[in-house]
């Protein structure tokens, strides 16, 4: 379907203004200090594009508090009060608008667009933009093969759902809520408030496949039962082996259908990556985490990755076995076993 991709579009995204706990922003410094981008181009083979250093979105970071507070840089605060319950929506609004435009960028070239996180809300912007990008490419005679669907599906591998509304969140975070604003679940009501997604930014219900899921909230599961939306839990993974359930989420998914995947490290089970903000016990091994990146890799269909809510200021267990695992899935879901 596509030739192995040679380009890489690079986002770098320091932010952490979808959640409450300090420290996500540092997730990509963490990442590429060990080394990751530089094994992409010399062991990988893969010519980078895109962000060279971490963008760290300081107007719009909010206010480290609390005991943390010494180790907070002073820039001013972006004054952001509550939306519908939910925290600093017009930051996560005005930063995933811009993630959109960088990724779009990216990926409307061809380039395979690898993001890294920063808080599970960049998403908004990731999969928007490759949306757009894929839905032009379509349109467009000769960039892609023209058996090509012009909507992307998604792999959303992780602990959570993240497809609560605003109105259905306990937490008022938005990196719990990406999935509903992507899919037209939720909609802005006000001005700055993810007023900036249109019609090719937008994913289709039908296109959308969890896996790993084990800590759904009580709404969130009335939504994935009344839009029938694909999920493997935990549970299928335990009853399928993880090999079977990347067959039948690629066959659901179809071969000509573009894929981008957005792998959250809580994914895995805390014991391969402690260092999140959101850790859930039973989760998936490092091996089963590789392997799905793996199968997407394989499948040639891989137009997008995000890897996110890694937090290096968590540091019980050990921030080196979270990063490791980090670099691992990138490297897999890039295709490392396949040269
Ligand atoms: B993550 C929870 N469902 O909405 C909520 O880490 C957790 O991006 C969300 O998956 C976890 O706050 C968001 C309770
Ligand atoms: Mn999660
Ligand atoms: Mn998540
Ligand atoms: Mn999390």
């Amino acid at each position: 379907f596509l030739s192995r991709p040679s380009e890489l579009g690079i986002t770098l995204v320091g932010f952490s203004g979808g959640q409450c706990r300090p420290g996500t922003e540092s997730g990509p410094a963490v990442l590429t200090e060990a080394g990751l981008l530089t094994q992409l181009s010399e062991e990988l083979g893969y010519t980078l594009h895109g962000d060279e250093q971490v963008r760290n979105f300081d107007e719009y970071q909010p206010t480290v508090t609390g005991r943390d507070a010494t180790v907070s840089n002073s820039t001013p605060k972006f004054d952001d009060p509550d939306v519908r319950g939910m925290k600093n929506p017009r930051s996560v609004s005005a930063v995933t608008e811009q993630i959109s435009e960088l990724v779009y960028q990216q990926a409307r070239q061809g380039r395979l667009a690898l993001t890294l996180g920063g808080d599970h809300s960049i998403a908004i912007g990731t999969v928007s933009g490759v949306a757009r990008a894929v839905r032009e490419r379509c349109a467009a005679d000769g960039t892609l093969p023209e058996s090509t669907t012009p909507e992307i599906a998604v792999i959303w591998v992780d602990a959570h759902a993240d497809i609560n509304t605003p109105e259905t969140s306990d937490s008022g975070n938005i990196h719990g809520m990406p999935v509903s604003f992507l899919t037209g679940l939720a909609t802005s009501s006000e001005k700055g408030v993810f007023d900036w997604l249109r019609s090719e930014h937008i994913l289709n219900l039908n296109k959308l496949v969890y896996i790993g899921l084990r800590d759904v909230d009580v709404g969130e599961k009335k939504i994935l039962r009344d839009n029938k939306i694909k999920a493997f839990s935990m549970h299928d993974i335990d009853r399928y082996g993880i090999g079977k359930v990347m067959d039948m989420a690629l066959e659901y998914i179809g071969s000509e259908t573009p894929i981008h995947l957005s792998f959250d490290v809580d994914a895995l089970d805390p014991m391969w990556a402690p260092s999140t903000g959101t850790p859930v016990r039973g989760g998936l091994t490092l091996r089963e985490g590789d392997f799905i990146c793996e199968a997407v890799a394989e499948s040639g269909q891989c137009v997008g990755v995000d890897l996110v809510e890694v937090n290096p200021r968590l540091v019980e267990g050990g921030v080196s076995d979270t990063v490791r695992a980090g670099v691992s899935l990138v490297r897999c879901a890039l295709g490392d076993t396949l040269l």
